[in-house]
């Protein structure tokens, strides 16, 4: 299958690149998403590492002057019917030298870091040539990658322990899930909006696997109070409806200090600040974020002190980091091998983005049951990381299966396995090239 699926997955590349970047999928996000650009470059470092790094920089040349690297960067080409929210709903102002209305004002996972010392370190593959603009892209986005940093340690630091803080379920990437359902029963649910302000979603996929209108108006009121007050995070928990420390955003806001300390080794700053802050991180995430009582990891709500009731994928995160004691990264792999998750051993199938033993686990609906690969390649890396070197080929096996079977979907039905979402996704694709090439150990963990 090897070589049919490698081709396939390139083709899907090719075809999804615009320009100066690449779409998540032709017709559902037809603009550049931020941490879709991450998993992406991972797997255009094999193919394509021009194109990888024109992608990121695309990317980071939207960042905001605090540092926010903004979740969905417009394409300008695009009109402003063919994806909601549109630019003119964000309306964000113009900053530095880039249009009003280019970007949105949210975040998603910061997995940039990671992403670029994976295309570099693929670099040197392709000849020195390569290697030497290698170096270079890793210098002109060093700098941005720490603001990038900077601004959701510092100014989403809202619980003050360190951890950063999403104030939409669309930051964390894992937008639907049941995680953010308690945080969210607490935000005005204003139907009336949806009539203002159309959705799109629904004209391009079955409405069975989208967000229902109760979610979505809770979704475009939180962007409206965020944006009319100027997307500034002054106060957020006493000011802003969901504020909300999620495991899986975290791990990677920690992965990315372990990048960072990598990248800095070859751009000449100084790798061991970049250690002490993904070891804070990893410490705040075991601290606030673990419930001892049922050994998972929980999205905390800031504003209540609470943590999510729900047992999500998102807890199964915190394996990627290196730092986390022998006994946490137990307890995900023994909740990933339960019935709620079900490792390829019991299903065959990765593992779904719920507990599927959950009375409210949904099969379609996107992040509350589908699996997807990109939180299984994350996954992956967690396992390989801390010694499961079985269960990780197992879910690589599993991962390959399920795509070359189905193809480059979105996500994939939980029980069978079948194709669900948008095809021909970049992120599935880009992530399949990677599980083909790569059966090493996550470089950003090695020993220095
Ligand atoms: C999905 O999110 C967008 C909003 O950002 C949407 O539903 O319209 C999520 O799966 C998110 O993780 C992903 O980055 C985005 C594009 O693939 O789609």
């Amino acid at each position: 299958m090897s070589a049919e699926l490698w081709n396939s997955a390139a083709h899907v590349l090719d075809a999804n690149w615009s320009a100066d970047h690449m779409v998540p999928s032709r017709q559902l996000y037809p603009h550049q998403w931020s941490w879709d650009a991450a998993f992406i470059a991972i797997g255009l470092a094999y193919v394509n590492p021009n194109r990888a790094w024109r992608d990121l920089r695309s990317l980071f040349e939207a960042q905001w002057p605090d540092g926010r690297v903004p979740h969905i960067v417009f394409d300008p080409g695009t009109a402003e019917a063919d994806y909601f929210p549109g630019p003119a709903f964000w309306d964000v102002p113009g900053y530095g030298d880039r249009p009003a209305r280019g970007s949105t004002g949210l975040v998603q996972p910061p997995l940039h870091a990671v992403a670029a010392w994976e295309v570099y370190r693929r670099a040197a593959a392709h000849g020195a040539a390569c290697a030497h603009a290698a170096r270079a892209e890793l210098e002109w986005l060093y700098p941005r990658l720490v603001a990038q940093q900077e601004y959701l340690t510092g100014r989403r630091n809202a619980g003050g322990a360190g951890l950063a803080s999403i104030v939409h379920p669309w930051e964390s990437g894992l937008d639907n899930s049941p995680a953010w359902d308690s945080a969210l029963a607490a935000v005005p649910a204003d139907l009336d909006l949806l009539d203002r302000f159309r959705r799109r979603d629904l004209a391009v996929a079955d409405a069975a696997h989208r967000p229902t209108d109760t979610d979505y108006a809770r979704y475009v009121g939180l962007v409206l109070a965020y944006r009319d007050a100027g997307y500034a995070d002054t106060d957020l928990a006493a000011r802003h409806d969901f504020v909300v420390e999620c495991p899986s955003f975290n791990a990677i806001l920690a992965a990315a200090e372990h990048a960072l300390a990598r990248i800095a080794g070859v751009v000449g700053a100084d790798p061991a600040a970049h250690r002490q802050r993904a070891k804070e991180i990893t410490d705040a995430i075991v601290g606030r974020l673990y419930d001892p009582r049922t050994h998972t990891f929980r999205a905390r709500d800031v504003r209540t002190g609470m943590l999510s009731p729900k047992r999500c994928v998102n807890g199964l995160m915190p394996l990627i980091l290196p730092d986390l004691p022998v006994e946490h990264a137990a307890a995900i792999m023994a909740e990933a091998e339960s019935a709620r998750f079900g490792l390829p051993e019991r299903t065959g199938l990765p593992v779904p983005s719920y507990d599927r033993t959950a009375a409210d686990f949904d099969a379609l609906r996107y992040w509350r049951g589908p699996i997807w690969i990109n939180i299984n390649w994350l996954l992956r890396r967690g396992m390989l990381l801390h010694g499961y070197h079985d269960q990780a080929e197992d879910l690589r096996t599993s991962m390959l299966r399920l795509v070359h079977r189905a193809g480059h979907f979105e996500y994939y039905h939980p029980d069978h396995g079948e194709g669900i979402g948008a095809p021909a996704f970049s992120w599935t694709a880009a992530l399949t090239l990677d599980l083909l090439a790569d059966r090493s150990v996550p470089a950003y963990a090695r020993a220095a």
